[in-house]
């Protein structure tokens, strides 16, 4: 099939044409947002600098509309919601003034590259703040190629409103040098939800990871924590639960559909940008070929029927259109298909009421998509870490550390200091064991890591930067030490991190 190079700009914003959108960008084609973001500044030149940037972005509190007259006030990248895809090529440096109209100082974190901690993004490995009211210019050489997000790397805390419980969340499509895709369209799907608020208890789908083994001596240790923690009178400790979910800033319903025709191959790049939650997706009658996790090719594109995203993880998948009609793609939880979890899916030539099935159960499985055969490298050293939960401990929250140690920003500085120096040049693994009952999506930043072991079973050749470790679980990652630096290592869900789930490498 021939590849269309015009419909490649296809990034549908998905806003309404009628109330709000004189306001809201959030609507328009990429073509003119691309337009809008390079060089664009409306300040009066305070900061003169000698020369354009490449790309301008403005974080600032501006209205979001996530379905006709539901407008949010949300903190966004240049007044809009996802902010604006950003194109770079491939190792191509760019310069950036990242311009913050907030009160509060803020740190962009370029996920999934292999940037210098000076640009990261990420306080803890000493990027500097974008100062409030202020403007901070950077230059990097974008990479790995492939689909990659930028998004706040403040600390929430109890505040739902701070962090990336907002609206701070865009994606990056770092070109390769030679662009190996065969698809006819493409499309970037932002998954966020909206008005946060704090529960006891959650509902989340905790059976969908395969292998399913459990860790009986994590187990054990887990649960009797727990109940020595309720036996005490403690309550469950906060969850977050969303009052509206959305897929491209706008909910199930109140988007421009994805339009497609009969026997087209569609690229689908789908970012979960929750701060909190997994997230499943299905689109009925079809199934999805995932050809890279977190942007990077997997070694054995499979067909499957739902994708499952951990908070920060990224499925680029292709499409076949074969079952012509008007469909939802949405979320497995009907209640958060409801609320709008989902995007329409409409056929040339077909209109009328969007239809949902709901799949068989599905367990997902990152091997499916690895190299069969293959064993992974021997690692130099290896890094045991044990994740656990003391439940409700901090007002109510639970606090989560890794071997025994609670990382707490701001509050305990001393805790900040490196707990692992590793040397440049060595394969490290590390092996996690999770003595909790949540599934956690661990994020290492500025390196990506192969997938060497799940649930007790070995695998190779996929390269992520976010991996979701089942609750009473145990994953092993390897990685090289090939970017020198301060690396931040955190749990992706806002509250475990915010919450003392960190640790800090460093190279020696
Ligand atoms: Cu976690």
């Amino acid at each position: 099939m021939k590849k269309q190079r015009t419909s490649r700009r296809g990034f549908l914003m998905t806003a309404g044409t009628a109330a709000g959108a004189g306001l809201l960008t959030t609507g328009m084609p990429l073509n003119l947002v691309a337009k809008l973001v390079p060089g664009t500044s409306a300040t009066p030149s305070r900061q003169i600098e000698t020369s354009r940037a490449d790309y301008t972005l403005r974080i600032a509190a501006t209205a979001v509309e996530i379905a006709p007259k539901r407008i949010l006030s949300a903190i966004t990248y240049n007044g809009q919601f996802p902010g604006p895809l950003l194109r770079f090529k491939e190792s191509q440096p760019v310069t950036i003034d990242i311009h913050n109209d907030t009160d509060t100082p803020e740190q962009l974190h370029w996920h999934g590259q292999f940037v210098s901690t000076d640009v990261d993004g990420a306080a803890e490995e000493g990027t500097p703040f974008i100062p409030a009211h202020g403007m901070r210019r950077i230059t990097f050489a974008p990479r790995p190629a492939g689909f990659r997000f930028y998004h706040t790397h403040n600390r929430g805390g109890a505040d739902l409103n701070a962090g990336q419980y907002s609206g701070q969340v865009g994606p990056v499509y770092i070109e390769p040098k030679h662009e190996p895709g065969d698809y006819d369209r493409e499309f970037f799907l932002v998954l966020k939800e909206f008005e946060p608020s704090l529960s006891q208890g959650g509902d989340m789908a905790m059976d969908f990871l395969f292998p399913a083994a459990r860790v009986k001596e994590l187990e054990t240790a887990g649960e009797s924590a727990m109940k020595a923690s309720l036996v005490k009178g403690m309550p469950h400790g906060y969850e977050v639960g969303y009052r509206y979910f959305t897929i491209n800033g706008r909910m199930l319903g109140h988007g421009e559909p994805l339009g497609v025709k009969q026997g087209e191959r569609v690229l689908l790049h789908v970012l979960n940008g929750s701060a909190t939650e997994i997230r499943s997706l299905a689109l009925p009658g079809h199934s999805f070929k995932v050809v890279a996790l977190d942007g990077n090719p997997v070694p054995t594109p499979r067909e499957v029927p739902v994708l499952w995203l951990g908070t920060a993880e990224r499925i680029s998948a292709i499409v076949k259109m074969k079952q012509p009609g008007v469909w939802v793609m949405g979320d497995l939880a009907d209640d958060d298909r409801a609320h709008g979890m989902g995007i329409v899916v409409e056929y040339a030539g077909h209109k009328g009421k969007p239809a949902w099935e709901t799949p068989k159960p599905f367990h997902w499985d990152y091997a499916r998509f690895a190299e069969p055969n293959k064993a992974s490298q021997e690692p130099d050293e290896v890094i045991e870490m044990t994740f656990t939960k003391q439940n409700a401990a901090e007002h109510g929250f639970n606090l989560w550390a890794i071997n025994d140690k609670v990382f707490l920003r701001e509050d305990l500085r001393e805790q900040m200091a490196p707990a692992y120096h590793l040397r440049k040049g060595k394969r490290y693994r590390l092996r996690m064991r999770n003595a909790t009952d949540d599934i956690h999506p661990i994020h290492l930043h500025r390196h990506s890591f192969e997938l060497t072991k799940l649930a007790g079973r070995a695998t190779a050749g996929v390269l992520k930067d976010v991996v979701m470790v089942g609750g009473y679980q145990e994953a092993e990652v390897d990685f090289t030490a090939d970017n020198p630096g301060l690396t931040l290592f955190h749990c992706h869900q806002q509250l475990h991190m915010d919450f003392g789930f960190m640790t800090l490498f460093d190279y020696v």
